[in-house]
């Protein structure tokens, strides 16, 4: 087969593409969400069935999208016609691509309002106003600001242009420029904090409750949320790294790229855990206190710390960054698609596909005040499209999309691409992807109805 260039562009190196699907994968979903969702999950036994998904159905999953991006060179919807088309398929398994670009749309659209909190707390730190604050003080904050809508629409307002003026950059003026330099600095900040948690008192009750299996804590309910925050963290399902992936250098190996992506998001969960539980158990708050966590239990170190007005608007800084660079990974698969599907202008795509999620981020951020009683399946906005993305869509398109590479796809067509250096590694991905991934979500997926 001809090689096939994007018309978007593409990453100058594996080194960049690394940098940039990392600079997806790591944002809020590793440290705000990981850590919130395993305090309300009951900690350990969590953390484990989390990180089996992440290793036996997420790299998998996602070595999956990285070659059908990479072989077709278009965007998630078009790639998947193209592959299908190419093993004398239906076209209709692009339908996993619509599901993925309307879940990151959405996913987006939450996103923005929690990355306007984050952008409230870079200030907060820089003043001072948060110097010192105790544990109450810093519940009471935090539950002010969720009942300012006016505030609240001031920052999703700001994080949405951030989004789109990067998107209209284009993958390499923009994407890659953003994410050079932000995500080694956030790596760094992060050990600087983990080493302020060790050196705390309740450094080792944060690490039994993350790492102390008891699987009585554990429900089917917890079980889903586990699965559907894999591929969450690591952005599948939505086809960002689909759309990543078909901006790789040819000559990258597919999995080895994959699997330093997977590593460098769990460990980036994993230390955010470790650096938020101890802070938690030192200062008598309630690991289960939802999504929130971060943004009391901060706060209340960096008052204590010595440094800490610095430290804390740096690592503010820091998460706000990562959230730039996920989100703006959230729009560039859609934008990718109108603009080969429609033929408009990058800009046009960006800005229009901006206001729309902007304008459904208003019904998110609502959701803590004045539209705090409207409610869909018992859930108020917020809730509702954080559960049904997570929850629902992306394992859906994760299952999908393993059937995609396992069943459709030819054998050779996915071998030659993905091009791993053994023939049983190989086979193995492939058993993978035909049974274990599709059979496991399936399961947890049916169990939980
Ligand atoms: N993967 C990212 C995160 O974990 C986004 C793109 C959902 O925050």
């Amino acid at each position: 087969m001809q090689e096939k260039k994007s018309i978007h562009g593409s990453w100058a190196s594996r080194w960049v593409f690394i940098l940039a699907a990392t600079g997806s994968a790591v944002g809020l979903g590793n440290i705000w969400k990981f850590p919130y969702i395993t305090g309300e999950n009951g900690g350990g036994a969590f953390v484990l069935v989390y990180l089996l998904c992440i290793a036996l159905v997420g790299i998998p999953i996602m070595i999956a999208e990285v070659f059908v991006g990479r072989r077709a060179r278009q965007s998630p919807i078009n790639a998947l016609v193209d592959l299908a088309e190419e093993s004398g398929k239906s076209t209709k398994w692009s339908l996993i691509g619509v599901m993925g670009l309307l879940a990151g749309v959405l996913i987006f659209s939450f996103y923005s309002v929690v990355a306007g909190w984050v952008l409230q707390y870079i200030v907060s730190t820089a003043n001072g106003s948060l110097n010192g604050v105790t544990s109450e003080q810093a519940g009471e904050i935090f539950s002010g600001l969720l009942a300012d809508p006016g505030t609240l629409l001031l920052w999703h307002t700001i994080f949405t242009i951030m989004v789109v003026g990067v998107v209209i950059g284009g993958v390499n003026a923009g994407l890659e420029r953003a994410t050079r330099i932000m995500m080694p600095a956030l790596f760094v900040l992060l050990f600087v904090m983990l080493g302020y948690g060790m050196s705390t008192d309740s450094f080792g009750a944060g690490w039994s409750f993350m790492f102390d299996f008891d699987f009585s804590k554990l429900s089917w309910d917890a079980v889903l949320v586990a699965v559907g925050h894999s591929f969450f963290t690591l952005s599948l399902g939505m086809g960002t790294i689909m759309a990543y992936g078909s901006y790789m250098p040819k000559r990258a190996s597919i999995g080895s790229t994959v699997l330093a992506i997977g590593f460098l998001d769990t460990l980036v969960a994993l230390v955010a855990g470790l650096v938020i539980f101890p802070i938690i158990f030192a200062n008598g708050m309630d690991p289960a206190a939802g999504p929130g966590l971060m943004f009391i239990s901060l706060p209340v170190a960096f008052g204590q710390m010595a440094g800490g007005q610095f430290f804390g608007t740096l690592f503010f800084v820091l998460i706000g960054v990562a959230a730039w660079t996920s989100a703006i990974s959230l729009l560039e698969p859609t934008v990718a698609y109108l603009v080969e599907r429609v033929g408009m202008k990058r800009s046009t795509a960006t800005i229009a596909l901006g206001v729309v999620v902007w304008a459904v981020g208003i019904l998110c951020l609502g959701s803590f005040n004045f539209m705090s009683d409207v409610t869909l399946f018992g859930k108020n906005v917020f809730d509702f499209l954080d559960y049904i993305t997570a929850n629902i869509m992306l394992p859906l398109g994760g299952i999908f999309i393993a059937l995609f590479a396992g069943w459709v796809v030819k054998k050779k067509h996915a071998s030659d691409e993905i091009n791993l250096k053994s023939e049983g590694l190989f086979n193995l991905w492939l058993f993978v992807v035909k049974f274990i991934a599709p059979v496991a979500v399936g399961v947890v997926f049916i169990l939980n109805l």
